[in-house]
């Protein structure tokens, strides 16, 4: 998978200027409602809007890296997502997985999500990209908080390619209907996930009455420098 993080730098899609996504994934969406959504003949559906929330945008929004996807639809509904297509052993066991969380309300403080908005994630154990194929696995639907949390599904693949999806929608068209995806994680049976990254509050406080040279920095630097203290250095 790349760039799981959902990081910059974002691509524009060729015919809408205001379709921003993250390197390595695409959006889709849907012009029709999703059967529990507001059926309402007057309130259609909408292609979303799609941007980058970096740090520098609003830090509290952004899970891990510089930036989390946003895509949202203002007072409208939607039904729409991101995919990738990720090259994988045929009869591997994958799990991909996304923290989210959204603003779906009414009201206009963005930590505010009391209006319904649920996510799904689903792999295509054929790698393709009808969003509707049977050959989707689909995870349960999750509905949306202010907080992050994570959805998750697993499924063997059947080609050498599999597609990750992600499927939001919003069953009232509220004011706000904002959803973000960041951390990504993807894992395939009989392979080492990469190590995770730091947590912020494993900070280890060093004294030392001499100099410590730190010559690198590998994922197991910590463990080895507790390992030294505990033996008295
Ligand atoms: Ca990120």
């Amino acid at each position: 998978m790349i760039n799981g993080s959902f990081d910059l730098p974002y691509g524009v899609h060729p015919a809408h200027d205001n379709i921003f996504t993250a390197h390595g994934w695409s959006p889709w969406w849907s012009d029709r409602k999703w059967p529990d959504q507001d059926q309402n003949v007057n309130r259609p559906i909408a292609t979303p809007e799609y941007k980058a929330i970096t740090l520098l945008d609003d830090a509290q929004r952004v899970l891990d890296g510089d930036s989390c996807q946003c895509l949202f639809v203002f007072g409208k509904l939607m039904q729409a997502g991101v995919f990738q297509r990720v090259p994988v052993a045929a009869g591997k066991r994958c799990t991909f997985g996304v923290a989210f969380e959204t603003w779906c309300s009414q009201s206009d403080n963005p930590r505010v999500s009391d209006a319904e908005l649920y996510l799904r994630v689903g792999i295509d154990k054929r790698g393709g990209t009808d969003w509707e194929a049977d050959s989707i696995v689909w995870g349960n639907w999750v509905r949306g908080a202010p907080e992050y949390a994570r959805t998750a599904i697993s499924a063997v693949a059947e080609c050498d390619e599999v597609t990750l999806w992600i499927h939001a929608w919003n069953k009232w068209a509220v004011r706000h209907n904002d959803c973000y995806l960041d951390a990504a994680t993807f894992e395939v049976e009989g392979e080492q996930p990469p190590p995770p990254p730091p947590e912020p509050g494993d900070v280890l406080r060093v004294e030392v009455s001499g100099t410590l040279h730190i010559v690198n920095d590998s994922p197991g630097l910590l463990a080895k420098i507790r390992a030294l203290l505990m033996g008295g250095v």
